[in-house]
Protein backbone atom coordinates (compact mmCIF):
# COMPACT_ATOMS: atom_id res chain seq x y z
CA UNK A 1 0.00 0.00 0.00
CA UNK A 2 1.13 3.27 -0.71
CA UNK A 3 1.69 6.27 1.84
CA UNK A 4 -0.97 8.53 0.24
CA UNK A 5 -3.35 5.56 0.14
CA UNK A 6 -2.54 4.71 3.66
CA UNK A 7 -2.96 8.05 4.74
CA UNK A 8 -6.32 8.58 2.91
CA UNK A 9 -7.78 5.37 4.59
CA UNK A 10 -6.37 7.27 8.04
CA UNK A 11 -7.88 10.03 7.41
CA UNK A 12 -11.38 8.87 6.11
CA UNK A 13 -11.05 6.71 9.78
CA UNK A 14 -10.85 10.01 11.68
CA UNK A 15 -13.55 11.81 9.24
CA UNK A 16 -15.86 8.54 10.45
CA UNK A 17 -14.86 9.16 14.04
CA UNK A 18 -15.31 12.48 13.81
CA UNK A 19 -18.41 12.31 12.32
CA UNK A 20 -19.97 9.33 15.04
CA UNK A 21 -18.94 11.82 17.66
CA UNK A 22 -21.19 14.85 15.83
CA UNK A 23 -23.70 12.11 15.78
CA UNK A 24 -23.65 11.13 19.28
CA UNK A 25 -23.81 14.52 20.60
CA UNK A 26 -26.86 15.03 18.89
CA UNK A 27 -28.38 11.93 19.38
CA UNK A 28 -27.77 11.32 23.07
CA UNK A 29 -29.91 12.86 24.84
CA UNK A 30 -27.95 15.80 27.07
CA UNK A 31 -28.76 16.59 30.67
CA UNK A 32 -30.51 19.75 30.72
CA UNK A 33 -32.36 21.57 27.87
CA UNK A 34 -35.83 21.11 27.20
CA UNK A 35 -35.89 17.42 25.16
CA UNK A 36 -39.03 17.13 22.85
CA UNK A 37 -39.59 13.67 23.25
CA UNK A 38 -38.43 13.21 26.78
CA UNK A 39 -40.25 16.35 28.87
CA UNK A 40 -43.72 16.10 26.41
CA UNK A 41 -46.62 16.30 28.67
CA UNK A 42 -48.49 12.74 29.09
CA UNK A 43 -52.27 12.53 29.23
CA UNK A 44 -54.26 10.32 31.42
CA UNK A 45 -54.39 9.48 34.23
CA UNK A 46 -53.21 7.10 37.44
CA UNK A 47 -54.59 3.55 38.09
CA UNK A 48 -57.98 4.17 40.02
CA UNK A 49 -56.58 3.47 43.22
CA UNK A 50 -53.83 5.55 43.41
CA UNK A 51 -52.84 7.21 46.72
CA UNK A 52 -52.29 11.02 46.95
CA UNK A 53 -50.81 12.08 50.17
CA UNK A 54 -49.16 14.74 51.65
CA UNK A 55 -46.93 14.52 54.60
CA UNK A 56 -44.83 15.82 57.88
CA UNK A 57 -42.62 15.03 60.45
CA UNK A 58 -43.08 15.03 63.90
CA UNK A 59 -39.89 17.06 65.26
CA UNK A 60 -40.43 19.85 62.02
CA UNK A 61 -43.93 20.53 62.92
CA UNK A 62 -45.22 19.55 66.45
CA UNK A 63 -43.48 21.68 68.62
CA UNK A 64 -44.66 20.69 72.37
CA UNK A 65 -40.90 19.58 72.80
CA UNK A 66 -41.62 19.17 76.37
CA UNK A 67 -45.49 19.06 77.49
CA UNK A 68 -45.86 16.28 79.82
CA UNK A 69 -43.49 13.39 80.39
CA UNK A 70 -41.85 13.71 76.61
CA UNK A 71 -37.78 13.00 76.40
CA UNK A 72 -35.97 14.94 74.70
CA UNK A 73 -34.83 14.10 71.50
CA UNK A 74 -31.11 14.02 69.50
CA UNK A 75 -32.68 17.24 67.52
CA UNK A 76 -33.81 19.01 70.77
CA UNK A 77 -30.13 18.60 72.00
CA UNK A 78 -29.34 20.22 68.48
CA UNK A 79 -31.39 22.94 68.05
CA UNK A 80 -30.43 23.66 71.81
CA UNK A 81 -27.18 23.95 71.67
CA UNK A 82 -27.68 26.70 68.81
CA UNK A 83 -26.40 24.98 66.14
CA UNK A 84 -29.62 25.75 63.42
CA UNK A 85 -29.53 28.46 60.93
CA UNK A 86 -30.52 31.75 62.80
CA UNK A 87 -30.43 29.98 66.36
CA UNK A 88 -34.02 27.80 65.29
CA UNK A 89 -35.33 25.46 66.62
CA UNK A 90 -38.68 23.33 67.21
CA UNK A 91 -39.97 24.11 70.35
CA UNK A 92 -42.93 25.33 68.84
CA UNK A 93 -42.67 24.64 65.00
CA UNK A 94 -46.19 24.90 63.72
CA UNK A 95 -47.65 24.07 67.04
CA UNK A 96 -49.64 21.28 65.32
CA UNK A 97 -49.42 18.85 68.66
CA UNK A 98 -52.37 21.53 69.44
CA UNK A 99 -53.46 22.96 66.11
CA UNK A 100 -53.62 19.50 64.69
CA UNK A 101 -57.39 19.52 63.91
CA UNK A 102 -56.71 22.60 61.61
CA UNK A 103 -53.98 20.03 59.82
CA UNK A 104 -56.59 17.56 59.20
CA UNK A 105 -58.90 20.22 57.90
CA UNK A 106 -56.44 21.81 55.33
CA UNK A 107 -55.79 17.74 54.24
CA UNK A 108 -59.99 17.62 53.71
CA UNK A 109 -60.07 21.08 52.22
CA UNK A 110 -57.53 19.89 49.14
CA UNK A 111 -59.50 16.15 48.92
CA UNK A 112 -56.77 13.92 50.23
CA UNK A 113 -57.29 10.82 51.35
CA UNK A 114 -54.10 10.12 52.88
CA UNK A 115 -51.88 11.63 55.44
CA UNK A 116 -47.98 10.61 56.11
CA UNK A 117 -46.82 11.75 59.83
CA UNK A 118 -44.08 10.57 62.08
CA UNK A 119 -44.69 9.77 65.59
CA UNK A 120 -41.89 10.99 68.12
CA UNK A 121 -40.47 7.64 69.83
CA UNK A 122 -39.77 10.29 73.14
CA UNK A 123 -43.29 11.59 73.07
CA UNK A 124 -44.05 7.78 73.68
CA UNK A 125 -41.03 6.40 75.49
CA UNK A 126 -39.30 9.59 77.40
CA UNK A 127 -36.11 7.84 77.48
CA UNK A 128 -36.63 5.48 74.29
CA UNK A 129 -37.16 2.30 77.03
CA UNK A 130 -40.70 1.33 77.78
CA UNK A 131 -39.66 -0.03 81.09
CA UNK A 132 -38.80 3.31 82.11
CA UNK A 133 -42.33 4.59 81.75
CA UNK A 134 -45.02 5.59 79.28
CA UNK A 135 -45.86 9.56 78.50
CA UNK A 136 -49.48 8.80 78.48
CA UNK A 137 -50.21 12.32 77.39
CA UNK A 138 -48.30 11.68 74.01
CA UNK A 139 -50.22 7.99 74.01
CA UNK A 140 -53.61 10.71 73.96
CA UNK A 141 -52.29 12.89 71.42
CA UNK A 142 -51.24 10.55 68.58
CA UNK A 143 -54.73 8.42 69.00
CA UNK A 144 -56.16 12.55 68.96
CA UNK A 145 -54.51 12.88 65.52
CA UNK A 146 -55.44 9.54 63.89
CA UNK A 147 -59.41 9.75 65.14
CA UNK A 148 -59.56 13.08 63.68
CA UNK A 149 -58.33 11.89 60.43
CA UNK A 150 -60.44 8.38 60.57
CA UNK A 151 -63.48 11.11 60.84
CA UNK A 152 -62.44 13.12 58.04
CA UNK A 153 -62.04 9.91 55.88
CA UNK A 154 -58.33 10.47 55.83
CA UNK A 155 -56.00 7.27 56.24
CA UNK A 156 -52.91 7.69 58.36
CA UNK A 157 -49.55 6.21 56.87
CA UNK A 158 -47.21 6.22 59.83
CA UNK A 159 -43.38 6.84 60.18
CA UNK A 160 -42.06 5.49 63.21
CA UNK A 161 -38.20 6.96 63.29
CA UNK A 162 -38.19 10.05 61.36
CA UNK A 163 -34.44 10.97 62.95
CA UNK A 164 -35.93 12.00 66.36
CA UNK A 165 -34.15 9.12 68.55
CA UNK A 166 -34.34 9.50 72.13
CA UNK A 167 -30.94 11.55 73.82
CA UNK A 168 -30.89 8.82 76.55
CA UNK A 169 -30.43 5.93 74.03
CA UNK A 170 -27.60 7.90 72.76
CA UNK A 171 -25.87 8.73 75.95
CA UNK A 172 -26.48 5.32 76.99
CA UNK A 173 -25.72 2.96 73.96
CA UNK A 174 -24.35 5.15 71.67
CA UNK A 175 -27.59 5.04 69.60
CA UNK A 176 -27.31 3.60 66.26
CA UNK A 177 -23.42 2.86 66.75
CA UNK A 178 -24.44 0.78 69.30
CA UNK A 179 -22.55 -2.94 69.13
CA UNK A 180 -22.96 -3.35 65.52
CA UNK A 181 -21.61 -6.58 64.69
CA UNK A 182 -22.85 -8.51 68.12
CA UNK A 183 -25.59 -10.67 67.96
CA UNK A 184 -27.52 -8.76 71.18
CA UNK A 185 -27.59 -5.33 69.94
CA UNK A 186 -29.84 -3.24 72.48
CA UNK A 187 -31.15 -0.71 70.20
CA UNK A 188 -32.78 -3.50 67.79
CA UNK A 189 -34.53 -4.54 70.86
CA UNK A 190 -35.25 -1.28 71.99
CA UNK A 191 -36.64 0.03 68.25
CA UNK A 192 -38.33 -3.63 68.29
CA UNK A 193 -40.46 -2.60 71.56
CA UNK A 194 -41.27 0.74 70.44
CA UNK A 195 -42.49 -0.20 67.19
CA UNK A 196 -44.93 -3.53 68.83
CA UNK A 197 -46.56 -0.38 71.37
CA UNK A 198 -46.87 1.68 68.61
CA UNK A 199 -48.99 -1.46 66.62
CA UNK A 200 -50.88 -2.05 69.66
CA UNK A 201 -52.09 0.86 70.15
CA UNK A 202 -52.53 2.52 66.90
CA UNK A 203 -52.42 -0.88 64.67
CA UNK A 204 -56.53 -1.09 64.93
CA UNK A 205 -56.45 2.38 62.56
CA UNK A 206 -53.22 2.52 60.77
CA UNK A 207 -52.49 0.17 57.91
CA UNK A 208 -49.38 1.90 57.02
CA UNK A 209 -46.00 1.32 58.59
CA UNK A 210 -42.93 3.24 57.61
CA UNK A 211 -40.54 1.80 60.09
CA UNK A 212 -37.51 4.08 59.13
CA UNK A 213 -37.52 7.48 56.63
CA UNK A 214 -34.46 7.97 55.28
CA UNK A 215 -31.73 5.82 57.11
CA UNK A 216 -29.42 7.11 54.94
CA UNK A 217 -29.47 10.56 56.30
CA UNK A 218 -29.71 9.45 59.85
CA UNK A 219 -26.33 7.29 58.98
CA UNK A 220 -24.26 9.66 57.29
CA UNK A 221 -25.31 13.03 58.31
CA UNK A 222 -25.93 11.72 61.52
CA UNK A 223 -23.36 9.41 62.29
CA UNK A 224 -20.95 10.04 59.46
CA UNK A 225 -20.23 13.91 58.87
CA UNK A 226 -22.11 14.58 61.72
CA UNK A 227 -23.58 17.97 60.89
CA UNK A 228 -27.12 16.47 61.46
CA UNK A 229 -27.89 14.96 65.18
CA UNK A 230 -26.86 13.10 66.87
CA UNK A 231 -23.47 14.84 65.72
CA UNK A 232 -21.61 12.24 65.92
CA UNK A 233 -18.21 12.28 63.65
CA UNK A 234 -16.46 9.27 62.45
CA UNK A 235 -16.64 9.70 58.23
CA UNK A 236 -14.49 6.31 57.66
CA UNK A 237 -16.39 4.20 59.51
CA UNK A 238 -19.51 5.77 61.48
CA UNK A 239 -22.12 6.03 58.78
CA UNK A 240 -21.85 1.95 58.12
CA UNK A 241 -21.66 0.89 61.53
CA UNK A 242 -25.34 3.00 62.18
CA UNK A 243 -26.77 1.75 58.35
CA UNK A 244 -26.13 -2.14 59.80
CA UNK A 245 -28.09 -1.23 63.12
CA UNK A 246 -30.62 0.53 61.61
CA UNK A 247 -31.25 -2.41 58.75
CA UNK A 248 -31.03 -4.92 61.62
CA UNK A 249 -33.63 -2.76 63.35
CA UNK A 250 -35.58 -2.17 60.70
CA UNK A 251 -35.67 -5.85 60.38
CA UNK A 252 -36.90 -6.64 63.86
CA UNK A 253 -39.62 -3.98 63.78
CA UNK A 254 -41.07 -5.73 60.40
CA UNK A 255 -40.62 -9.58 61.84
CA UNK A 256 -42.94 -8.54 65.17
CA UNK A 257 -45.66 -7.21 62.89
CA UNK A 258 -45.65 -10.22 60.68
CA UNK A 259 -45.49 -12.31 64.05
CA UNK A 260 -48.20 -10.68 65.97
CA UNK A 261 -49.80 -8.25 64.64
CA UNK A 262 -50.39 -8.40 60.75
CA UNK A 263 -53.25 -11.84 60.78
CA UNK A 264 -55.05 -9.49 63.04
CA UNK A 265 -54.64 -6.10 61.75
CA UNK A 266 -54.21 -6.68 57.97
CA UNK A 267 -51.96 -3.75 57.25
CA UNK A 268 -48.54 -3.45 55.50
CA UNK A 269 -44.77 -2.27 57.27
CA UNK A 270 -41.90 -0.98 54.59
CA UNK A 271 -39.06 2.17 54.94
CA UNK A 272 -38.49 5.18 53.71
CA UNK A 273 -35.54 4.95 51.55
CA UNK A 274 -33.79 8.04 49.58
CA UNK A 275 -32.26 8.14 46.57
CA UNK A 276 -30.80 11.24 44.04
CA UNK A 277 -30.68 9.60 40.69
CA UNK A 278 -27.84 9.53 38.95
CA UNK A 279 -26.95 10.08 35.50
CA UNK A 280 -23.69 9.79 33.63
CA UNK A 281 -22.38 12.76 32.56
CA UNK A 282 -20.61 11.11 29.48
CA UNK A 283 -21.19 7.60 28.25
CA UNK A 284 -18.33 6.73 29.76
CA UNK A 285 -19.53 7.48 33.22
CA UNK A 286 -22.19 4.66 32.98
CA UNK A 287 -20.76 2.12 35.64
CA UNK A 288 -19.90 5.07 37.60
CA UNK A 289 -23.58 6.41 37.91
CA UNK A 290 -24.47 3.06 38.53
CA UNK A 291 -22.07 2.62 41.77
CA UNK A 292 -23.24 6.16 42.47
CA UNK A 293 -27.04 4.83 43.08
CA UNK A 294 -26.22 1.39 44.51
CA UNK A 295 -24.04 3.36 47.37
CA UNK A 296 -26.78 5.82 47.89
CA UNK A 297 -29.72 3.13 47.44
CA UNK A 298 -28.64 -0.29 47.35
CA UNK A 299 -26.97 0.31 50.27
CA UNK A 300 -30.12 -0.43 52.33
CA UNK A 301 -32.55 -1.32 49.57
CA UNK A 302 -30.26 -4.45 48.19
CA UNK A 303 -30.25 -6.44 51.70
CA UNK A 304 -34.01 -5.32 52.46
CA UNK A 305 -36.02 -5.92 49.30
CA UNK A 306 -33.18 -8.25 47.53
CA UNK A 307 -31.16 -10.85 49.41
CA UNK A 308 -30.36 -9.49 52.86
CA UNK A 309 -26.86 -7.96 51.97
CA UNK A 310 -25.36 -5.25 50.39
CA UNK A 311 -25.02 -4.53 47.19
CA UNK A 312 -21.73 -6.38 45.40
CA UNK A 313 -20.01 -3.30 44.05
CA UNK A 314 -20.00 -2.26 47.67
CA UNK A 315 -18.55 -4.84 48.93
CA UNK A 316 -16.00 -5.34 46.18
CA UNK A 317 -15.00 -1.61 46.34
CA UNK A 318 -14.74 -1.83 49.93
CA UNK A 319 -12.81 -4.72 50.57
CA UNK A 320 -10.18 -3.20 47.90
CA UNK A 321 -10.49 0.13 49.78
CA UNK A 322 -9.42 -2.17 53.25
CA UNK A 323 -6.30 -3.50 51.42
CA UNK A 324 -5.09 -0.18 49.83
CA UNK A 325 -5.71 0.97 53.34
CA UNK A 326 -3.76 -1.95 54.92
CA UNK A 327 -6.62 -3.23 56.73
CA UNK A 328 -7.50 -6.58 57.93
CA UNK A 329 -11.08 -5.42 57.66
CA UNK A 330 -13.91 -3.97 55.64
CA UNK A 331 -14.92 -0.66 56.95
CA UNK A 332 -18.63 -2.04 55.60
CA UNK A 333 -19.04 -4.65 58.15
CA UNK A 334 -20.50 -8.13 57.32
CA UNK A 335 -24.42 -9.63 57.87
CA UNK A 336 -24.27 -13.06 59.08
CA UNK A 337 -26.12 -16.03 57.69
CA UNK A 338 -28.89 -16.01 60.13
CA UNK A 339 -29.08 -11.74 59.55
CA UNK A 340 -29.17 -11.86 55.98
CA UNK A 341 -31.99 -14.17 56.44
CA UNK A 342 -34.10 -12.19 58.58
CA UNK A 343 -33.39 -9.11 56.59
CA UNK A 344 -34.42 -10.23 53.48
CA UNK A 345 -38.25 -9.40 52.04
CA UNK A 346 -38.46 -7.50 54.85
CA UNK A 347 -40.44 -5.02 52.64
CA UNK A 348 -44.28 -5.01 51.79
CA UNK A 349 -43.88 -1.95 49.72
CA UNK A 350 -41.01 0.38 48.88
CA UNK A 351 -41.03 3.74 50.16
CA UNK A 352 -39.02 6.44 48.31
CA UNK A 353 -38.11 9.90 48.72
CA UNK A 354 -36.94 11.77 45.94
CA UNK A 355 -36.24 15.21 45.13
CA UNK A 356 -33.42 15.58 42.59
CA UNK A 357 -30.55 14.06 40.37
CA UNK A 358 -26.85 14.65 40.17
CA UNK A 359 -24.31 13.90 37.17
CA UNK A 360 -21.63 11.61 37.99
CA UNK A 361 -18.39 11.08 36.69
CA UNK A 362 -16.04 8.19 37.25
CA UNK A 363 -13.48 8.99 39.83
CA UNK A 364 -11.75 5.81 40.06
CA UNK A 365 -9.14 4.79 41.79
CA UNK A 366 -7.28 6.70 43.70
CA UNK A 367 -6.20 5.78 47.43
CA UNK A 368 -7.18 8.22 49.35
CA UNK A 369 -5.53 9.33 52.66
CA UNK A 370 -8.81 9.96 55.04
CA UNK A 371 -11.21 7.92 53.02
CA UNK A 372 -15.17 8.54 53.85
CA UNK A 373 -18.46 7.49 52.49
CA UNK A 374 -18.14 10.37 49.76
CA UNK A 375 -14.76 9.29 48.56
CA UNK A 376 -15.39 5.74 48.83
CA UNK A 377 -17.47 5.88 45.87
CA UNK A 378 -14.61 6.40 43.58
CA UNK A 379 -17.61 9.16 41.77
CA UNK A 380 -17.40 12.89 41.28
CA UNK A 381 -21.25 14.19 41.10
CA UNK A 382 -21.79 17.60 39.59
CA UNK A 383 -24.72 19.77 37.99
CA UNK A 384 -25.92 20.34 34.14
CA UNK A 385 -25.91 24.30 34.01
CA UNK A 386 -29.44 25.03 32.89
CA UNK A 387 -30.52 22.76 35.70
CA UNK A 388 -33.02 25.49 37.50
CA UNK A 389 -32.88 25.63 41.69
CA UNK A 390 -34.74 25.53 44.31
CA UNK A 391 -33.99 27.60 47.69
CA UNK A 392 -32.32 24.15 48.95
CA UNK A 393 -28.65 24.16 47.73
CA UNK A 394 -28.99 20.80 46.90
CA UNK A 395 -32.32 21.13 45.31
CA UNK A 396 -31.99 21.00 41.42
CA UNK A 397 -35.17 20.61 39.38
CA UNK A 398 -34.76 17.53 36.75
CA UNK A 399 -37.99 15.89 36.72
CA UNK A 400 -37.05 12.77 34.56
CA UNK A 401 -34.68 11.86 37.13
CA UNK A 402 -37.66 10.23 39.12
CA UNK A 403 -39.04 8.40 35.96
CA UNK A 404 -35.61 7.22 35.79
CA UNK A 405 -35.41 6.27 39.48
CA UNK A 406 -38.64 4.00 39.40
CA UNK A 407 -37.23 2.10 36.31
CA UNK A 408 -33.74 1.56 38.29
CA UNK A 409 -36.43 0.36 41.31
CA UNK A 410 -38.14 -1.76 39.20
CA UNK A 411 -35.73 -3.82 37.53
CA UNK A 412 -33.43 -3.70 40.22
CA UNK A 413 -35.70 -4.95 43.24
CA UNK A 414 -38.39 -7.21 41.62
CA UNK A 415 -41.10 -4.82 40.36
CA UNK A 416 -42.08 -4.12 43.82
CA UNK A 417 -45.19 -1.57 44.75
CA UNK A 418 -43.19 1.70 45.14
CA UNK A 419 -44.80 4.60 46.81
CA UNK A 420 -43.47 7.65 46.59
CA UNK A 421 -43.57 9.09 50.35
CA UNK A 422 -42.23 12.28 49.80
CA UNK A 423 -41.09 14.67 46.79
CA UNK A 424 -41.36 18.73 47.13
CA UNK A 425 -39.79 21.90 45.93
CA UNK A 426 -38.17 24.92 48.24
CA UNK A 427 -38.62 28.56 48.59
CA UNK A 428 -36.88 30.93 50.09
CA UNK A 429 -38.29 32.77 53.33
CA UNK A 430 -38.84 35.93 51.86
CA UNK A 431 -40.78 38.94 52.65
CA UNK A 432 -43.49 39.48 50.84
CA UNK A 433 -44.31 36.01 51.23
CA UNK A 434 -44.43 33.20 48.22
CA UNK A 435 -48.32 32.50 47.99
CA UNK A 436 -48.33 32.53 44.03
CA UNK A 437 -45.57 30.08 44.17
CA UNK A 438 -45.56 28.94 40.58
CA UNK A 439 -42.27 27.13 40.36
CA UNK A 440 -43.40 25.13 43.26
CA UNK A 441 -47.15 24.33 41.10
CA UNK A 442 -44.31 23.64 37.94
CA UNK A 443 -42.42 21.20 40.28
CA UNK A 444 -45.32 19.15 41.20
CA UNK A 445 -46.87 19.40 37.46
CA UNK A 446 -43.67 17.80 36.15
CA UNK A 447 -42.40 15.50 38.52
CA UNK A 448 -46.29 13.94 38.99
CA UNK A 449 -46.00 13.54 35.39
CA UNK A 450 -42.68 11.84 35.02
CA UNK A 451 -44.46 9.54 37.12
CA UNK A 452 -47.36 8.70 35.79
CA UNK A 453 -44.94 7.95 32.66
CA UNK A 454 -43.50 5.53 35.17
CA UNK A 455 -46.95 4.04 35.70
CA UNK A 456 -48.61 3.83 32.45
CA UNK A 457 -45.87 3.86 30.08
CA UNK A 458 -43.01 1.70 31.86
CA UNK A 459 -45.32 -0.38 33.78
CA UNK A 460 -43.63 0.63 37.16
CA UNK A 461 -46.14 -0.04 39.77
CA UNK A 462 -46.06 3.28 41.65
CA UNK A 463 -48.97 2.87 44.25
CA UNK A 464 -48.81 6.68 45.82
CA UNK A 465 -47.64 9.94 45.39
CA UNK A 466 -47.39 12.27 48.83
CA UNK A 467 -45.87 15.86 48.54
CA UNK A 468 -43.46 17.14 51.14
CA UNK A 469 -44.85 19.36 52.24
CA UNK A 470 -48.26 19.99 53.80
CA UNK A 471 -47.25 22.49 56.15
CA UNK A 472 -44.28 24.86 55.41
CA UNK A 473 -41.96 23.71 59.08
CA UNK A 474 -38.75 23.06 60.96
CA UNK A 475 -36.26 22.32 57.72
CA UNK A 476 -33.67 20.73 60.08
CA UNK A 477 -30.32 22.68 59.99
CA UNK A 478 -32.19 25.45 57.72
CA UNK A 479 -34.20 25.89 60.13
CA UNK A 480 -37.64 28.38 58.95
CA UNK A 481 -35.08 30.15 55.91
CA UNK A 482 -36.46 27.32 53.53
CA UNK A 483 -40.08 26.68 53.04
CA UNK A 484 -41.40 23.31 51.31
CA UNK A 485 -45.28 23.86 51.92
CA UNK A 486 -48.42 23.36 50.39
CA UNK A 487 -49.42 26.07 52.74
CA UNK A 488 -48.25 29.01 54.18
CA UNK A 489 -47.23 29.26 58.04
CA UNK A 490 -45.97 32.60 59.63
CA UNK A 491 -43.86 31.64 62.15
CA UNK A 492 -43.60 35.15 63.75
CA UNK A 493 -47.19 34.74 64.60
CA UNK A 494 -48.04 32.85 67.83
CA UNK A 495 -51.05 31.37 66.49
CA UNK A 496 -49.14 29.82 63.65
CA UNK A 497 -52.22 30.34 61.25
CA UNK A 498 -52.06 28.28 58.30
CA UNK A 499 -52.67 29.78 54.76
CA UNK A 500 -52.98 27.86 51.43
CA UNK A 501 -50.47 28.63 48.57
CA UNK A 502 -51.35 28.34 45.51
CA UNK A 503 -49.66 25.48 45.13
CA UNK A 504 -52.31 23.88 47.23
CA UNK A 505 -55.07 24.71 44.99
CA UNK A 506 -53.13 23.08 41.64
CA UNK A 507 -52.57 20.06 44.05
CA UNK A 508 -56.58 19.57 44.77
CA UNK A 509 -57.13 19.87 40.97
CA UNK A 510 -54.49 17.39 40.17
CA UNK A 511 -55.68 14.91 42.84
CA UNK A 512 -59.54 15.57 41.66
CA UNK A 513 -58.29 14.99 38.09
CA UNK A 514 -56.24 11.64 39.07
CA UNK A 515 -53.64 12.96 37.19
CA UNK A 516 -54.02 14.63 33.71
CA UNK A 517 -56.84 13.13 31.90
CA UNK A 518 -57.64 13.92 28.23
CA UNK A 519 -59.90 17.06 27.47
CA UNK A 520 -60.36 18.16 31.10
CA UNK A 521 -60.08 22.10 32.05
CA UNK A 522 -57.23 20.88 34.61
CA UNK A 523 -54.88 19.43 31.72
CA UNK A 524 -55.76 22.64 29.47
CA UNK A 525 -54.04 24.61 32.27
CA UNK A 526 -51.11 22.50 32.42
CA UNK A 527 -51.11 22.33 28.63
CA UNK A 528 -50.55 26.32 28.72
CA UNK A 529 -48.02 26.23 31.46
CA UNK A 530 -45.69 23.32 30.29
CA UNK A 531 -43.66 25.08 28.55
CA UNK A 532 -43.20 28.00 30.47
CA UNK A 533 -42.88 25.22 33.52
CA UNK A 534 -39.82 23.82 31.28
CA UNK A 535 -38.78 27.22 31.46
CA UNK A 536 -37.89 26.99 27.78
CA UNK A 537 -38.86 29.62 24.82
CA UNK A 538 -41.00 29.01 21.96
CA UNK A 539 -38.17 28.72 19.89
CA UNK A 540 -36.91 25.50 21.26
CA UNK A 541 -39.85 23.40 20.66
CA UNK A 542 -41.92 22.80 17.37
CA UNK A 543 -45.45 23.41 17.28
CA UNK A 544 -45.67 25.84 20.57
CA UNK A 545 -48.01 28.67 19.71
CA UNK A 546 -48.41 30.10 23.73
CA UNK A 547 -48.10 33.34 24.31
CA UNK A 548 -51.15 35.35 25.72
CA UNK A 549 -52.46 32.06 26.99
CA UNK A 550 -49.90 31.26 29.78
CA UNK A 551 -49.98 34.22 30.96
CA UNK A 552 -53.66 34.48 31.83
CA UNK A 553 -53.63 31.22 32.67
CA UNK A 554 -51.95 32.45 35.72
CA UNK A 555 -55.46 33.70 36.72
CA UNK A 556 -56.99 30.92 35.60
CA UNK A 557 -60.54 29.94 37.42
CA UNK A 558 -58.32 27.35 39.28
CA UNK A 559 -56.04 29.75 40.76
CA UNK A 560 -57.46 32.77 40.89
CA UNK A 561 -60.40 32.97 43.03
CA UNK A 562 -59.17 30.88 46.10
CA UNK A 563 -55.74 32.96 46.21
CA UNK A 564 -58.18 36.29 46.04
CA UNK A 565 -59.51 34.54 49.37
CA UNK A 566 -55.98 33.28 50.66
CA UNK A 567 -54.67 37.27 50.49
CA UNK A 568 -57.30 38.72 52.19
CA UNK A 569 -56.83 36.40 54.95
CA UNK A 570 -53.41 37.48 55.21
CA UNK A 571 -53.75 40.94 54.60
C1 LIG B 1 -36.25 14.85 53.27
O1 LIG B 1 -34.90 14.67 53.16
C2 LIG B 1 -36.68 14.67 54.70
O2 LIG B 1 -37.29 13.42 54.89
C3 LIG B 1 -37.56 15.76 55.20
O3 LIG B 1 -37.66 15.69 56.58
C4 LIG B 1 -37.02 17.08 54.72
O4 LIG B 1 -37.70 18.17 55.28
C5 LIG B 1 -37.13 17.13 53.23
O5 LIG B 1 -36.52 16.03 52.64
C6 LIG B 1 -36.52 18.37 52.60
O6 LIG B 1 -35.16 18.41 52.83
O7 LIG B 1 -26.25 19.45 51.33
O8 LIG B 1 -25.25 18.28 53.21
O9 LIG B 1 -26.90 19.98 53.58
C7 LIG B 1 -34.40 14.77 51.86
C8 LIG B 1 -32.95 14.57 51.88
C9 LIG B 1 -31.71 15.82 53.47
C10 LIG B 1 -31.36 16.01 51.09
C11 LIG B 1 -30.76 16.94 53.70
C12 LIG B 1 -30.43 17.13 51.33
C13 LIG B 1 -28.95 18.19 52.83
C14 LIG B 1 -27.58 17.72 52.56
N1 LIG B 1 -32.28 15.83 52.15
N2 LIG B 1 -29.83 17.05 52.62
S1 LIG B 1 -26.42 18.95 52.68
Amino acid sequence: MSATASDSIMETGTFVNCFLLVISLVIIPVNGGYDKERDALLKGTFPQDFIWSSATAAYQIEGAWNVSDKGPSVWDTLAHQGRVYNQDTGDVACDSYHKYPEDVALMKQMGLKYYRFSISWPRIFPTGEQQDGVNQDGVRYYNALINELIANDIQPMVTLFHWDLPQVLQDRYGGFLNNHTTNTTVIHDLFGDYARFCYQNFGDRVKYWITFNEPWITSWLGYGVGNFAPQHNEPAEGQYKAAHNIILSHAKAYHIYDDEFRAAQGGQVGITLNCDWGTPKTPADADAALRYVQFFLGWFAHPIYKNGDYPEVMKTTMARKAQEEGRTTSRLPEFTPEQKLSISGTGDFFGLNHYTTVEVTDACCTPIENPNYDTDKDVGTGHAPDWPRAASSWLYVVPWGIRNLLGFIKEEYGDPEIYVTENGRSDHDQDPAIMMDMERICYYMMYTNEVMKASNMDNVKVKAYTAWSLLDNFEWLSGYSERFGLHYVDFNDPTRTRYPKASSVFFKQLVRNNGYPEGSEFTKYVENMWYFCHNTTEAEVNGYTGGASQISSLFSLFLAIPMMIAYSLIA
